[in-house]
């Protein structure tokens, strides 16, 4: 009975990542759809989704009667944190999902259909007025209004068949511009500089309303040529149906809520002023710059589209989750390094889901957590944008950020358990980045390894904690429960 329960959500997720109309019906079912009438789309959206992310299951946001905008038209935020879709986040968590049996899911190409509900409204030429699409301004400091934040942008190499999509943060310019940042080395840039090699426009599709499983893949690193439309189809068990836009042949989610369709002519011909935009980090450091602007050919959308809202905002909010499958990624990691006796990988709150990872083991030998440190600090998931790797033992719940600075402050002699590494990997978006290394394009920065481990030669004269045992902690518990409250909360 439970084994089928849990088959059953498991099911019914698989669903509702396949369908964003299916996703908002489970998520009022089970109480997580809050409906928000008559929020301003300047800052009051924006501030109402930031404060939604004191909670660590935001509620879905629907935003609905947007002032100045056509009441089809909605907003929706914190979908794919929902705790529909997320589950516990626990270290349990992490263990089944790395146990999950390796995805069978064998990418299942998209497939093309004549038509779906993206194509009910079509709006060409003359007609498109961009201002007509509620687009936030998010936060006060941003420089404009940005209608794609959990967003696919669609491109296809010139040269072959792969169709990419990636998440690339889309402003609206003016009634028939928009500007598409997208940084050096992503597949959309790698692509348009394709065409602009030519001297031609690029072809391009912005979708920012789709199924969930779309997001997800959208803004992971595939492979070059690796097509995420037939990565999406795998995981969810079923090909993603596509229509081809007119103008450029580009295929979109025939079940989008709401394409622009255009071409993006080269940045030397043509430019726009983006940003700034508040980013993860919680700052604005990436801060305003020419960009590649978008001429948006046709519009089409459902008849009562739903734009996706998920702009960045402070990692402290108890919102900005852990990602399970990225603390999965970082374990697989550490793991496929040959590093033995990991007990479990977290990421510090406040640090987001990159600057300050944790990882404890249960020390084997000398050098163990070095290695393991090293590690961590030098994988391809870890290496990008940390600050700070912490190393602790096994004893040591990692989860709690109090457990990690107990670690830290009792069992770290700073100066002879301690690796500061120079000219690691990191961006432009990093706030520590000094402006003379922006200056000389050096975007790199350094790492502190702490080893806040009990030191291995000496660990068997380390002191002994001082806490009640685990076993005589529940036995107390048990004996007690009834009679005393405070066992109980
Ligand atoms: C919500 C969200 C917003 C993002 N915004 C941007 C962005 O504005 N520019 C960018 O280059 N990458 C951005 N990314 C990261 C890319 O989506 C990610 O690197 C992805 O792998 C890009 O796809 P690609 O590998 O096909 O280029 C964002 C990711 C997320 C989840
Ligand atoms: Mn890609």
């Amino acid at each position: 009975m439970a084994e089928s329960k849990k088959d059953d959500v498991r099911e019914r997720r698989q669903e509702a990542m396949a369908d964003l109309r299916v996703f908002l019906r489970e998520a009022e079912a089970e109480g997580e759809l809050v409906r928000v009438k008559g929020a301003k789309a300047d800052l009051e959206i924006g501030a109402l989704f930031e404060l939604s992310n004191e909670h660590t299951y935001p509620p879905v946001l629907l935003f609905e009667d947007i002032p100045g905008f056509d009441p089809r038209f909605r907003i929706l935020s914190n979908v794919r944190t929902s705790r529909f879709l997320v589950g516990d986040i626990s270290l349990d968590a992490v263990r089944a999902y790395r146990a999950r049996p390796k995805q069978k899911s064998e990418p299942i190409p998209p497939q093309d259909v004549n038509s779906g509900p993206v194509m009910d409204n079509i709006v060409e030429g003359a007609a498109v007025n961009l201002s007509n699409y509620p687009a936030p301004r998010w936060h006060e400091g941003d420089g404009g209004n940005y209608i794609g934040t959990e967003c696919l942008i669609v491109t296809k190499d010139p040269d072959s068949d792969w169709v990419n999509i990636g998440t690339y943060r889309v402003m609206i310019q003016d009634d028939k511009r928009l500007s598409v940042f997208i940084e050096p080395g992503k597949h959309g840039d790698v692509i348009r500089k394709k065409y602009w090699d030519k001297g031609e426009a690029c072809p391009i599709a912005v979708v920012v309303g789709q199924a969930p499983v779309l997001g997800v893949v959208a803004s992971l690193s595939a492979k070059d040529g690796e097509s995420e439309l037939a990565i999406a189809g795998g995981r969810v068990g079923q090909a993603v149906k596509t229509v081809r836009g007119k103008h450029t042949g580009l295929p979109f989610p025939a079940d989008a809520e709401l394409v622009f369709e255009g071409f993006m002519p080269p940045l030397d011909k043509e430019s726009a002023t983006e940003g700034p935009f508040g980013e993860w980090p919680g700052y604005y450091a990436s801060a305003d710059r020419p960009e590649p602007v978008v001429h948006v050919k046709a519009v089409y959308h459902r008849n009562d589209p739903i734009i996706l809202g998920q702009p960045p905002v402070k990692p402290n909010y108890p919102g900005r989750q852990i990602k399970i499958p990225r603390l999965a990624g970082l374990w697989d990691a550490l793991e496929g390094a040959g590093v033995p006796g990991v007990t479990g990988v977290w990421l510090l709150q406040g640090g987001g889901s990159r600057f300050i990872p944790v990882v404890s083991i249960k020390q084997m030998h000398a050098g163990h957590a070095k290695m393991a440190g090293l590690v961590l600090a030098g994988c391809r998931p870890g290496a990008y944008m940390a600050r700070m790797i912490v190393v602790v033992d096994d004893d040591i719940d990692i989860t709690k950020p109090a457990e990690v600075m107990w670690a830290m402050a009792t069992r770290w002699d700073p100066k002879t358990q301690t690796d500061i590494i120079d000219g690691c990997w990191t961006g432009h978006i990093d706030p520590a980045l000094s402006p003379e290394k922006r200056e000389k394009d050096d975007i790199t920065n350094s790492r502190m390894i702490v080893y806040a481990v009990r030191p291995w030669h000496w660990k068997d004269d380390f002191p002994k904690v001082n806490a009640v045992s685990k076993g005589y902690a529940e036995e107390v518990r048990a004996k007690w429960r009834d009679k005393l409250k405070f066992l109980r909360d």
